[in-house]
């Protein structure tokens, strides 16, 4: 849904420029320094994309789902690292609370996450437990009108900057699955709560994730999201329904540069006296290109649209980040077999989008995760 297209235009064609002007050519300078330049961030605050996701009386521009991917269409045409220290405020961090907090966690976290004030991350994944996340070990006890949390997270985005971490714990140690689950918003300066030196990755350098580890936190009952125990695994499940058509609209972002870089290497780079666009077989892999990036644009949009009628789009989520984190991993590889050697030099920036898209199909749900919860569905459909 668009609430206003004049508005939305001026939004994107901002994003646009912002885009070309300033993230394309700071790339190189953020792989360089594994960091995003502070006047970068602080230009990231005033155009309001901290909080493009966050309900506008909580000071966000109260985008709808189809607003907000067509943000990210545009946006992650630059570098996705760009996008990554934004994007736990917007999805991960802040939406825990905007779709399950009290109006009293909703009024204290929001506004500080809308406008960038702080940073928001979200803290599921533990050393023995990623894809079967409702095994999560992390314990927290209650302690008269307090939890103390004990536990370890790993790889967790935007950990070395957040201020607050929406955080899923075990509450009922009885309860071995998804029930005994609960969501926390837990922040960084209490006592016992660290993270350590950010990960290596293999790519997206200037966006970093860590572990954070906790002995005897003590969170106040009140930042118990929602108020009721056991209702964690449900909360996170619900951000990441709509974490995954973010990540789909990401990888549409990211690999129409991918190809509009290539078509514009193609163009220029002359073989057997004419430029490597004539040959047919280079015809293919941008053709095949361009209809899955197409394909993937269209399903990202018809999620959304769903999203935005009220819609149950599990599935539709799903099926859009599986095709479009696989379609955007094929996409960079053909697109570095066009370059050919060049393409394997770090002077050209489809060797680190290589790397950086590769993470599309593991984060937010693998791959597999994503047939699973699919497939799961039309099970229960037809059994229904
Ligand atoms: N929205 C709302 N509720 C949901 C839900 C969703 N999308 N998905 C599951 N639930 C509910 C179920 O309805 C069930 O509730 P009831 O017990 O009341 O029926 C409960 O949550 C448990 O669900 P389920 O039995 O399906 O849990 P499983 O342990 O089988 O796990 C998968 C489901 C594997 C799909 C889940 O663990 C998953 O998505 N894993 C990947 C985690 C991930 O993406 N990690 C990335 C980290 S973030 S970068």
């Amino acid at each position: 849904m668009i609430q206003d297209r004049e508005t939305l235009t001026l939004l994107l064609e901002a994003i646009d420029r912002f885009v070309r002007e300033r993230l394309i050519p700071a790339e190189a300078q953020v792989t360089e320094t594994d960091a995003i330049p502070a006047d970068i961030v602080d230009e990231m605050r005033e155009m309001g994309l901290f909080g493009y996701a966050l309900p506008k009386e909580y000071g966000g521009l109260g985008l709808t789902a189809e607003e907000q991917v067509e943000v990210s269409f545009a946006f992650c045409y630059a570098s996705p690292v760009f996008r990554s220290y934004v994007g736990t405020n917007n999805g991960i961090g802040g939406m825990g609370i905007v779709i399950d907090g009290t109006p009293a966690q909703k009024a204290r976290w929001l506004p500080r996450l809308a406008s960038g004030e702080i940073i928001g991350s979200f803290a599921l994944t533990e050393p023995d437990n990623g894809s079967d996340a409702a095994g999560l070990k992390t314990f927290a006890r209650r302690d008269g009108d307090h939890y103390v949390i004990n536990g370890t997270k790993r790889y967790i985005t935007n950990a070395p900057e957040a201020t607050i971490f929406t955080l899923m714990a075990r509450t009922d140690p009885g309860q071995h699955g998804a029930a005994g689950v609960s969501a926390f918003i837990v922040e960084r300066a209490t006592p016992g709560l660290s993270t350590t030196a950010p990960d290596r990755k293999m790519g997206q350098r200037g966006s970093h994730t860590s572990d954070v580890i906790l002995e005897d936190v003590r969170v106040p009952a009140g930042n118990l999201i929602g108020g009721r125990e056991g209702q964690g695994f449900k909360t996170a499940m619900k951000v990441l329904d709509r974490a995954r058509l973010n990540i789909a609209a990401v990888c549409v972002g990211i690999a129409q540069r991918m190809l509009d870089d290539t078509l514009a290497y193609a163009l220029s780079r002359k073989q057997f006296g004419q430029p490597i666009a004539e040959f047919q077989l280079v015809q293919a892999m941008l053709a095949d290109s361009k209809a899955e990036i197409y394909a993937a644009r269209s399903m990202t949009l018809d999620a959304a649209r769903r999203a935005d009628t009220g819609a149950n789009i599990i599935t539709e989520a799903s099926c859009a980040k599986l095709f479009a984190s696989e379609m955007c991993s094929r996409v960079a590889d053909r697109c570095v077999q066009i370059y050919g050697g060049a393409g394997y030099m770090q002077d050209y920036a489809i060797e680190r989008l290589f790397r950086d898209v590769r993470l599309f199909r593991i984060f937010e749900g693998t791959s597999q995760i994503q047939q699973l919860v699919i497939a799961r569905n039309m099970i229960r459909g037809a059994t229904r």
